[in-house]
């Protein structure tokens, strides 16, 4: 039959931000919790305030959408953690862990869904950010960490 997912190695690395909500919330410690228990490793963590420079590029393909400016003045509220991952297929699998980019319809289980709600037509602040692609990955690791 159909085989529900590929069979060999697949290492990648993802770039994860812990959203300003979730440090000001104290939920640092919960979802790298989490990390942690899929079993992906922690390759760089790093607490730091973005800049504008740095959000412009890293959200580039948002620019010209209604919710990019409070997407980025959201993202400048406080400062994140910056976590790249390491591990097989890592990229979907983080992408699981948190869960649909709304935390009102977010499945339970997820980072979202168990963790977000709506706090008033602000669904940018879902907590956190995961890569969607390997090319992506590759771009947003240069991004926030250009020595790795
Ligand atoms: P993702 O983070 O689930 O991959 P994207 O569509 O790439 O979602 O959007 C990037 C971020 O922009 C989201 O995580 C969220 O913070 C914000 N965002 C996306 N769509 C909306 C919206 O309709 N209103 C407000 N913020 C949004």
């Amino acid at each position: 039959g159909r085989r529900l997912y590929k069979v060999g190695a697949m290492t990648q690395r993802t770039l994860v931000l812990l959203k300003p909500d979730a440090v000001k919330r104290g939920q640092v410690g919960e979802i790298i919790r989490r990390i942690e228990a899929k079993g992906y490793a922690l390759v760089a963590v790093e607490l730091r305030t973005a800049t504008p420079e740095v959000l412009a590029e890293h959200y580039a393909e948002h620019e010209g959408k209604p919710f990019y400016q409070p997407l980025v003045d959201f993202m400048l509220s406080g400062p994140v953690v910056a976590i790249v991952l390491e591990g097989e297929r890592c990229i979907e699998g983080f992408r699981s862990l948190a869960g649909a980019t709304d935390p009102t319809a977010a499945a339970p289980g997820t980072v979202r869904g168990d963790l977000g709600r709506d706090w008033g037509l602000k669904v940018q602040q879902n907590l956190v950010h995961g890569s969607d692609s390997p090319e992506s990955a590759e771009r947003e690791i240069g991004i926030w960490f250009p020595a790795l």
